[in-house]
């Protein structure tokens, strides 16, 4: 006799972790965003470029997830943010207990923002939920314009798509209207912002846009 745990029950069993992780961060008024894109999408290097407009004005703190190394948590420690690493030691995606365990080293109660990067993988972070995290996929304009057709739940499960790397338009074949028309098919209510994270094109309105989920958290929680 062997016995088999079918993946289903696994996701259940995260579903159940991430809604207790969900019930927390309402209680405490804090908004969680999930970073997910292929590996080298630009999701390190846009935390880097979005956290000095951010912590001026709120408290944030990243979750850096890697499979072995700290090298991304060490450069978002650079940038000014608190930071905790989760070492997948293989695993390809977080889950909702590391990212319980995580929430565990931070002082949640004095924070507005939780930032999570995901582990570089289109395809298992988009069946994992953390716990009320907004879903933003991070793809750039070097990847071609297919992936959001091949890799659809990802895009299709997030709020907010971030486009990155346009400053390479010009030396790459990527239709950035075409693309976007692509998001719109398969997601029609997703927020789109493109931008250049070397150039500091558009990380302005993306981190407008962190600032107003912030907003709307606090007055759902009638701090205001
Ligand atoms: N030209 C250009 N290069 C960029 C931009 N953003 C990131 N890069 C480059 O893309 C490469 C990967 O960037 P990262 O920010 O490390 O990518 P990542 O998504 O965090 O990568 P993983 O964590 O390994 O999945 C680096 O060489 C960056 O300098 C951009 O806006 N324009
Ligand atoms: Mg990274």
């Amino acid at each position: 006799m062997v016995n088999v745990i079918y993946s289903n029950k696994i996701i259940k069993a995260n579903g159940d972790i991430a809604a207790e992780n969900k019930r927390f961060l309402e209680e405490k008024g804090v908004v969680l965003l999930n970073l997910v894109s292929a590996p080298g999408a630009g999701k390190t290097t846009l935390l880097e470029k979005t956290l000095p407009l951010l912590v001026d004005k709120f408290k944030v703190a990243v979750i850096e997830g890697d499979i072995y190394t700290t090298q991304d948590a060490e450069r978002i420690a650079q940038a000014g943010a608190e930071v905790v690493q989760i070492n997948t030691e293989g695993a390809c995606h977080l889950d909702a207990v590391m990212i319980r365990e995580a929430i565990k080293q931070l002082t949640v109660e004095e924070l507005d923002l939780i930032i999570v990067e995901n582990i570089g993988n289109l395809v298992c972070p988009a069946e994992f939920d953390l716990g009320g995290d907004v879903k933003v996929v991070v793809g750039s304009v070097t990847e071609g314009m297919d992936k959001p057709t091949k890799y659809p739940l990802a895009f299709k499960e997030a709020a907010i798509a971030v486009i990155t790397k346009t400053d390479l338009l010009p030396y790459v074949e990527f239709n950035l209207g075409a693309y976007i028309d692509t998001l719109f098919k398969l997601n029609p209510n997703i927020k789109i912002f493109p931008v250049s994270s070397t150039k500091e094109e558009g990380i302005e309105e993306w981190c407008q846009l962190i600032g107003r989920l912030i907003w709307k958290k606090r007055r759902s929680m009638n701090v205001l």
